[in-house]
């Protein structure tokens, strides 16, 4: 197993690893890190994160769907296509109050991140975009980290975001190149990477991950996380989504992913971008206590909270508080400095 400190991280020193962080993983160091045995790649895994991170610490996010449904894009895997018969209708923009009383619920869960995601193509323009403006406003003046995941900005949009105090900006790159044209046909990978330049330039960071179970092989996860680690600097967060198979779209049959799959993928992440949140993101509810634990050892950071994601269910809050009871892990007390 060729890892980190073989290659040029050096895994014992904070700033050695820093001045080490590596943008050019090729695809051999990372099939020799994911295909590792389990139990080194696990052992590996955690010593880098325990380098970097405080062990037995999770970071706890909560989402709310602020515009929901109706969205042009055909994404394969996506409850909110309008192209897909899927139960979901669309709605309007909600109202800055909704939003911020959702923000005070989270917070009063634990939760020191709020992401508010829109089913847009791309972020809306005039008064929609300025009530996200006051929505980011609100939710930092909270004292909680913002997100947002509106689709494509422009550059202009960007700056504005970071204007009002965005923490983060969610725009996945969700597979590998080559496989992405399999998923979505309405946008390129190249769109998602100019957004994500974009995001970078004007100082907001960067959440950027992917799906698994969608039909990939473990190549295409490869490639994805040598798109993420390629990125400079890393995505300073990388949810790793196992697939929510949503009836009427054109992925609401596909069979459930092995959850060692995920494992191995959220320890490559960890590996390849030591600094970085990982987050154990969309299909938590399909996973077993004992499944999360390896993917907590395998070095996820970050989770989602509360019932709901997007447009799905998520794990019950009392269910994730005895969970964490059980493993001994703690909520991050405060908003991340790293990050900021
Ligand atoms: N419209 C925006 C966009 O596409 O960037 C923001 C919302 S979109 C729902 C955010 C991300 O959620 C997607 O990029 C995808 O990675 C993830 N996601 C959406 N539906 C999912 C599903 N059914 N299962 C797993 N992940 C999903
Ligand atoms: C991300 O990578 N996962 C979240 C968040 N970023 C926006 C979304 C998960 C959505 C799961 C399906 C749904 O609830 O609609
Ligand atoms: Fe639209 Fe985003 Fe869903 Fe794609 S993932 S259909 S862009 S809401």
């Amino acid at each position: 197993m060729r890892t980190n400190d073989e290659c040029t991280i050096n895994v014992r020193g904070r700033t050695a690893v820093q001045s080490g962080l590596r943008h050019d993983w090729s695809l051999t160091d990372i099939e020799a890190i994911y295909t590792a045995p389990l139990l080194d790649l696990l052992v590996r895994a955690q010593e880098v994160h325990r380098t970097f991170h405080p062990a037995n610490e999770v970071q706890g996010c909560v989402l709310l769907s602020i515009k929901t449904g109706g969205c042009p894009e055909d994404c394969g895997y996506c409850s909110q296509s309008a192209r897909y018969h899927t139960g979901v209708s669309a709605a309007p923009l909600v109202g800055v109050e909704e939003t911020l009383d959702a923000a005070r619920e989270a917070k009063a869960q634990g939760a020191t991140r709020f992401c508010m995601g829109a089913a847009w193509r791309r972020a809306a323009s005039g008064e929609q975009f300025h009530r996200v403006l006051a929505m980011v406003r609100g939710v930092r003046a909270l004292g909680l980290e913002a997100c947002c995941t509106l689709g494509m900005l422009t550059q202009e949009q960007a700056d504005a975001l970071a204007g009002a105090g965005l923490t983060a900006y969610n725009h996945n790159l969700d597979t590998s190149p080559e496989f992405y044209g399999s998923i979505i046909t309405t946008r390129t990978y190249d769109d998602r990477l100019e957004t994500l330049a974009c995001v970078r330039r004007a100082g907001i960071t960067v959440c950027c991950g992917g799906i698994l179970g969608m039909g990939e092989d473990r190549r295409d996860r490869y490639r994805l996380l040598q798109q993420l680690a390629a990125l400079d600097p890393h995505p300073e967060s990388v949810p790793i989504n196992l697939l929510v198979a949503v009836e009427g779209t054109p992925l609401g049959r596909r069979p459930p992913e092995d959850p060692l799959e995920l494992v191995r993928t959220v320890a490559t992440a960890r590996l390849l971008m030591p600094r970085s949140y990982v987050r154990l993101s969309a299909g938590r509810l399909s996973l077993s206590d004992e499944a999360q634990a390896l993917c907590f050892l395998a070095g996820a950071n970050s989770v989602f909270l509360g019932d709901r994601l997007l447009t799905t269910p998520n794990r019950e809050v009392d269910a994730d508080r005895a969970l964490f009871d059980r493993l001994g892990l703690r909520l991050q007390a405060s908003a991340a400095v790293r990050e900021a």
